[in-house]
């Protein structure tokens, strides 16, 4: 510390310190009224999904009521979230997407 006297020893540890990022899951819901293909579309637009993955996914969410789009950390998770939601809406679909911490 300061002054002038004789300093104490202190020994300071290095901690290797790579910290995994929280990681959320983005999750879209099956309704009665959004048509297949739009779902195989936002896949393919927001999720980087080529048309067999995509197509793979929806008919998931079709038959089991909710599938899994992606693995993200918080924030690209929520953006993701906030994109197809608002992509539906402008569309007049009632498409749901949530994300839920893994
Ligand atoms: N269930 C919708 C239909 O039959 C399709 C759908 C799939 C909607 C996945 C939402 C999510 N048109």
């Amino acid at each position: 510390g300061t002054g002038n006297g004789p300093s104490t020893s202190v020994i300071t540890k290095v901690k290797p310190k790579t910290k995994r990022p929280n990681l959320y899951r983005v999750l879209i819901l099956n309704d009665d009224y959004t048509p297949m293909e739009f779902v195989v579309h936002v896949l393919e637009r927001f999720f980087n999904k080529d048309a067999e993955a995509a197509t793979k996914i929806m008919l998931h969410v079709h038959h089991h009521g909710i599938g899994e789009c992606g693995v993200f950390t918080y924030e690209i998770a929520e953006t993701k979230v906030t994109q197809v939601m608002d992509f539906a809406r402008k569309h007049q679909h009632p498409l749901q997407c949530v994300m839920e911490k893994k």
